[in-house]
């Protein structure tokens, strides 16, 4: 037997076409998100793959994403469960900066060891600033970040993984987590025990159900690197990702 895992990031933000940094910044969904987000829905339904209960983020994007996509999947009942540990990644000081500025004025170096070295944090984002979230209630309380490494990520998503995924997997529920791409990134990391080196050549489309199947003694993927609902698309919005400031 095995237990169902269904890992979606969200639908193309205002922030993604704009080409923005955008971590906690709480973007909605674009146009053409709105689209990925029902058309992500359809697949699941295609596929036979009807979640049981949905874990989001704190963020719009991937609530909306999870609202619309479990709308078309006639599956807009079940159970939700919402944590910042599904958040994004927090891009420190390059929240609000673009991404083509940010690549022609540091150098692709600097560049991507910001946006895909496993614990090369970006500069930390000013407290009280406009992209910072410290006055935000929905994380009162809680030991929000100033800026984050993948590395980071890993560590605060892991025991929401073990807390709360987890036992819904154990309990046989197909599970759906709507999140984005670098909380996504972690997530497959620890799944497909992918290397420091290697995960930053993974990238996570928009909008695209990614399947895993895991071994119910194990918890670990039955196929490495799990299977998308629509492999085609998922080719060629991998390939936009890497791309992303060129
Ligand atoms: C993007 C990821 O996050 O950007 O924060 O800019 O998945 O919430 O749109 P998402 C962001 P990259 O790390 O791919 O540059």
């Amino acid at each position: 037997m095995t237990y169902t895992l269904v890992l979606l990031r969200h639908g193309e933000s205002e922030w993604n076409a704009k080409n923005l940094f955008t971590g906690w910044v709480d973007v909605p969904l674009s146009e053409k998100g709105i689209e990925e987000a029902k058309r992500g829905g359809r697949l699941m339904t295609d596929a036979g793959v009807l979640p049981d209960v949905v874990h989001t983020s704190l963020l719009r994007r991937a609530i909306t994403t999870a609202n619309l996509a479990l709308d078309a999947a006639d599956r807009h009942w079940i159970p939700v469960k919402r944590s910042w540990r599904l958040n994004e990644r927090h891009y420190g000081a390059l929240q609000g900066k673009n991404k083509k500025e940010t690549l022609e004025q540091y150098g692709e170096e600097q560049f991507m060891l910001w946006r895909r070295s496993y614990d090369v944090p970006p500069p930390e984002i000013e407290l009280g600033s406009e992209y910072s979230q410290d006055a935000d209630p929905r994380y009162a309380g809680e030991p929000i970040p100033r800026t984050e490494a993948l590395a980071q990520v890993l560590d605060r998503a892991l025991p929401y993984w073990d807390a709360e995924i987890v036992p819904d997997l154990k309990a046989g529920k197909t599970v759906l987590v709507a999140a984005h791409g670098n909380s996504i990134r972690s997530i497959v990391k620890y799944l497909d025990d992918i290397d420091e080196q290697t995960i930053a050549g993974i990238n996570i489309p928009t909008g695209i159900p990614l399947l895993y199947e895991l071994d119910e003694e194990t918890l670990k993927p039955v196929t490495a690197g799990g299977t998308y609902l629509d492999p085609e698309a998922a080719k060629a919005a991998i390939a936009a990702v890497a791309n992303q400031g060129r």
